[in-house]
């Protein structure tokens, strides 16, 4: 089993909604559970600012699936969502990230793990402090709390 931890984010169409019924979807995958997850953040969009707030979540999961599998699994549950992919920054109905991959380093095309922005993003880490301990090492970038 992996351990791997998600972010989710919406903005859109009932955003507690979608977060929460995202959660159960990644759930319901084969070989898959969530293990944590942190409270909903209610958060100031990061980038263009003319669009409403967004729920932001952090999960850890324990799952069978590779990395890029769980991309392409995860990428069909935003789909499912009706996620468009109209403008980039743009307002969603469900944003799923890969932050951490075990201790993976990856840089593929596709998935850049870990996640670029992770020690950028108030709306990921303060959920992701939520969930690990004080100590928790984000790979490749070292402590989480510095970047608190
Ligand atoms: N801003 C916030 N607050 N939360 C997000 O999930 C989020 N996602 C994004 C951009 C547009 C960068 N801004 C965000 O993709």
């Amino acid at each position: 089993m992996n351990t791997v931890f998600i972010a989710l984010g919406s903005n859109l169409d009932n955003p507690v909604y979608h977060v929460e019924t995202g959660i159960r979807d990644i759930n319901n995958l084969p070989e898959t559970e969530v293990i944590k997850k942190s409270s909903l953040h209610k958060s100031k969009p990061v980038g263009p600012q003319n669009q409403p707030d967004y729920i932001n979540a952090v999960i850890k999961i324990i799952t069978n699936h590779e990395p890029l599998p769980l991309l392409d699994v995860l990428q069909d549950i935003e789909n499912k969502h009706h996620r468009k992919r109209v403008e980039r920054w743009g307002p969603r109905t469900l944003d799923l990230d890969i932050l951490i991959y075990n201790d993976l380093i990856i840089n593929h095309e596709r998935l850049v793990i870990p996640h670029p922005e992770i020690i950028n993003r108030e709306f990921v880490l303060i959920p992701l402090k939520e969930i690990t301990n004080y100590d928790f090492i984000i790979p490749k970038y070292g402590k989480l709390l510095q970047y608190i």
